[in-house]
């Protein structure tokens, strides 16, 4: 079954350019999904083409009119999938909900530019919003490539054989175990010795015990510290000691 992805943009080049790349485009030409880039001018009638007028109540800026977004929309026909947009106030973009729009057949992604979208478009056109991050961008492109990106790598076919989903960040709720390559020796720096002992079940547990050590030290939020195993913290005390790090480095 084939992912179609509408986006609505001002900007077709943006998407065509990067989803023509890599894993979307490989996964592209193997049929697993299809995009679909609108160009929300093309319906636009006056010579201008404008997109975008002034904000009642005054302020710096421009606003997307909603009228050329909901005839855009309206040109697609009849939608199944979820019809998204990419905005900074919207819902924080997690792997969960990455996995869950991987299950759709039909998505649509609208990226405003601009200050953003009339509100009275999100009101009555849009199902979700989303946002990739706490920043502003410019536009909503540069968001709907990351939420595709991160839907398009889970279907089935889109990977091939050297690259994995089980496991890397994220598949499991921690962050990644530190990796290495060659050369053994780099600019006097070794690989840690574990790596090259040839012993499986001590290099997974080490590995273990490295992604939950960073996870605890950068990103504590992503820890559920009930959920930690009597076995996730003994390996913890085993491999990777928590070095307690002055106050002065925390954020909080
Ligand atoms: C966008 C803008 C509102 C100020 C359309 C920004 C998403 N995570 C995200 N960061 N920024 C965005 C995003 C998405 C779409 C648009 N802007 C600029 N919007 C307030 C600036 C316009």
């Amino acid at each position: 079954m084939t992912l179609v992805v509408d986006v609505l943009t001002l900007f077709p080049d943006a998407l065509h350019s990067y989803a023509g790349i890599s894993v979307l485009g490989r996964a592209r030409d193997r049929g697993v999904w299809d995009l679909r880039v609108h160009d929300v001018r093309d319906v636009t009638t006056d010579v201008h083409r404008s997109v975008d007028d002034t904000p009642y109540g005054g302020g710096a800026g421009m606003v997307l009119s909603p009228e050329p977004l909901a005839q855009s929309l309206d040109a697609l026909g009849e939608r199944r999938g979820p019809v998204i947009a990419l905005t900074p106030a919207g819902t924080p973009f997690r792997q969960a909900r990455a996995r869950e729009l991987a299950r759709e057949s039909e998505l649509t992604l609208i990226c405003g530019r601009y200050e953003g979208f009339d509100q009275r478009f999100l009101d009555t056109r849009v199902d979700e919003e989303i946002s990739v991050g706490d920043f502003v961008l410019a536009g909503g492109e540069l968001a709907a490539l990351c939420v595709l990106e991160a839907v398009v790598r889970l279907l089935p076919g889109a990977l091939g054989n050297a690259e994995s989903v089980e496991e890397e960040s994220f598949s499991d709720g921690l962050l990644e175990y530190p990796h290495y390559t060659k050369p053994a020796v780099w600019r006097g720096r070794e690989v840690p010795e574990i790596l090259t002992s040839g012993d499986h079940g001590r290099i997974a547990r080490w590995r273990r015990a490295q992604a939950l050590r960073t996870t605890l030290e950068r990103r504590p939020d992503l820890l559920r510290l009930e959920s930690l195993s009597a076995e996730d913290r003994a390996l913890l005390e085993a491999f990777a000691p928590v070095v307690d790090s002055p106050s002065g480095d925390r954020l909080d």
